[in-house]
């Protein structure tokens, strides 16, 4: 930053006339190319590899990276609620990177060159070093780079270099320069009182970095050129030097949101994911599913249903953009130690005659005790067992050389399995279709794991189309280096669902009421404690299957006062669950879900 720029607002450097533009029109500059960075390399992601744009791409890398001392961080950050948090972090760096060196281009262009080519460049280290990625995954952050630099240069070229004589305007800049972006709310008060035009405009540029996608770039220049009509009444050079720089800048920033909208909107017309999803028809599985017993579903208010709609199941996976996967053109290849190498299309599985549907509770090793990710689907499937002994493969027990499968999904994702529990007779799947529909796009379509027992982290890999047959010491699947363990078994839990955390209930009857799980092993007693009264038992749901979570309910009378519940479930082995408090890592969280209660 020049000196006049760091002078305080008290010494105006009025005297000396200033022939270089704002800070504030720097930022600018900066806000525009790299919107025009964002919509080329959109356009051409779409052409070419639709999750190489640079926001997908930086997004991905920084879900991958984060250390396992972030692990916390990284559960959430897996979970649904961050990933649109996470892109808009992404934006929201990329624009206060981009301000900053459009304000440096303004000093020199080299600058400018230099802070582009290595915004460019981060944007393509991470589109590379993605799993599948191959050397067009380099192009869009290349193009938008290349668009970017030259598009700078033009900008800070064409900028109106700010009033000689406007000596308010020197003690704005000095203010703006001080944080551009960072201080939205309040404008140097200085510059309010003495020019209100631009005191007003001042706000709305740190908007645009909040999202800088294209469109509210094109907001902020809009709002800049009248804001530049009104003060004052300028010379005429200037006037007409602002109103080209307003119309170049304004133009670039449309153009880019046009682009950049258009080639979202082309790739996801282009993805042959939904239409090759919406043409199948999954045939009546050889082997259904049991009906399901009388009395497995209770009548409770606010008790999950027994099965989990699709819509409503719990999302967890690394996935910054879905995998559209084309089913037509999908392969399955199952390979490795003591495997013949077999391939299958989605044809040949749909066509099969041992398609199996079971029903079968999926948990997520990162739920917290009471948490929302776990959820009980009818699933239809090929048994992977079947598929493994087409390939010659064995289970360690007979004197398979491999222990452990390894899933790889289109994505890049790998997840191990124990060969042994895939062959040990449970009902593993790979599955085709979840509650009466092809499997939906977010959980796996057109094919993924089902494994009765084990954490979705070792078994459920979705968007799978490789399974390598290997050992567990010669490889570590994605979530192992990042804190996990090996092998997770999923522990026995009950949840409470109703009354919810912190609810006012009136006395008197109530039930208390919510799920219990301890897959392939089942769900053996529930009790509910109030407060340091005794464990009662409640009343358990029909089984379905050891697969499966039951509901159960316990009939309080409730009395005034403030409460706790807690409940505990005890598994088929005679095991109860621990009151003892672990986190989710290493392998699953335990203690006894306990909600606080008030009754009047
Ligand atoms: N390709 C892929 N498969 C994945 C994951 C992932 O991140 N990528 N996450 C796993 C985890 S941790 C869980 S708990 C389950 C969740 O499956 P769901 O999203 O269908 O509920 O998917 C598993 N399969
Ligand atoms: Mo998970």
């Amino acid at each position: 930053m020049s000196d006049h720029e760091t002078t305080p607002p008290t010494e105006p450097s009025a005297a000396q006339p200033v022939q270089r533009p704002r800070p504030r029109v720097g930022a600018l500059c900066g806000l525009v190319a790299a919107g025009a960075a964002l919509g080329t390399a959109e356009v051409a992601a779409a052409f070419l590899r639709p999750d190489a744009t640079p926001l997908i791409a930086v997004g991905q890398a920084v879900i991958d990276l984060t250390p396992q001392e972030l692990r916390e961080f990284a559960i959430s950050a897996v979970g649904e609620a961050d990933r649109p948090l996470l892109v808009a972090g992404t934006a929201v760096l990329l624009a206060l990177l981009a301000a900053a060196t459009g304000v440096g281009a303004l000093r020199r262009p080299l600058i400018g060159d230099a802070g582009i080519a290595a915004l460019a460049a981060v944007s393509l280290a991470a589109a590379l070093t993605r799993p599948e990625a191959d050397a067009l995954y380099a192009l869009p952050s290349a193009a938008g780079g290349a668009v970017a630099l030259v598009l700078l240069r033009v900008l800070v070229r064409t900028a109106p270099v700010r009033a000689a004589d406007a000596l308010a305007s020197g003690q704005e800049a000095a203010g703006a320069s001080a944080a551009p972006a960072a201080e939205p709310a309040r404008p140097p008060e200085t510059a309010e009182s003495s020019e209100a035009p631009e005191a007003a405009e001042a706000p709305e540029a740190p908007e645009a970095a909040e999202a800088p996608e294209a469109a509210t770039v094109t907001g902020a220049a809009e709002r800049a050129a009248p804001a530049a009509d009104t003060a004052g009444a300028p010379p005429r050079g200037p006037a007409f030097d602002r109103r080209r720089f307003a119309l170049l800048a304004g133009g670039a920033a449309l153009a880019s949101a046009g682009a950049g909208a258009g080639g979202r909107w082309w790739a996801a017309s282009r993805a042959g994911g939904e239409a090759s999803r919406e043409a199948v028809r999954l045939p009546r599985p050889d082997s259904p599913a049991p009906p399901l017993p009388d009395g497995a579903e209770l009548d409770v208010d606010g008790l999950s249903p027994f099965f989990t709609p699709n819509g409503d199941f719990y999302r967890v996976d690394t996935a910054l953009s879905v995998p559209r996967v084309d089913a037509t053109r999908w392969r399955l290849r199952i390979h490795g130690r003591g495997a013949r190498e077999v391939e299958y299309t989605y044809a040949d599985l749909v066509e099969r005659s041992d398609l199996a549907e079971r029903d079968v509770t999926l948990a997520c090793v990162s739920n917290r005790v009471g948490g929302t990710y776990v959820g009980n689907a009818r699933w239809i499937g090929v048994p992977i067992a079947a598929l493994l002994r087409e390939a010659g493969v064995r289970p360690p027990g007979e004197g398979g050389p491999a222990d452990q499968l390894v899933s790889r999904s289109t994505d890049g994702m790998t997840i191990g399995t124990p060969v042994e529990a895939l062959m040990d007779g449970r009902d593993a799947l790979l599955a085709l279709g979840m509650n009466g529909a092809p499997l939906p796009a977010e959980h796996g379509f057109p094919a993924r794991v089902v494994v009765p027992g084990l954490y979705g982290y070792v078994s459920a890999c979705k968007w799978v189309d490789d399974m390598e047959l290997t050992t567990f010491d010669a490889f570590d699947a994605y979530w192992i280096p990042r804190g996990w363990s090996q092998r997770a078994p999923i522990k026995t839990q009950s949840r409470i669902d109703t009354p919810r955390e912190g609810a006012q209930v009136s006395a008197g009857a109530l039930p208390i009421a919510g799920v219990a799980w301890a897959q392939h092993v089942g769900v053996d007693g529930v009790e509910v404690r109030i407060d340091d009264g005794p464990w009662r038992a409640a009343r358990l749901a029909a089984e379905d299957t050891a697969d499966t979570w039951r509901q159960w309910v316990l009939e309080w009378d409730a009395e005034p006062g403030d409460h706790t519940v807690s409940v505990r479930a005890t598994d088929k082995s005679g095991a109860t669950q621990t009151a003892e408090e672990a986190q989710p890592a290493p392998d699953g969280a335990t203690g006894h879900h306990t909600v606080a209660v008030t009754v009047t």
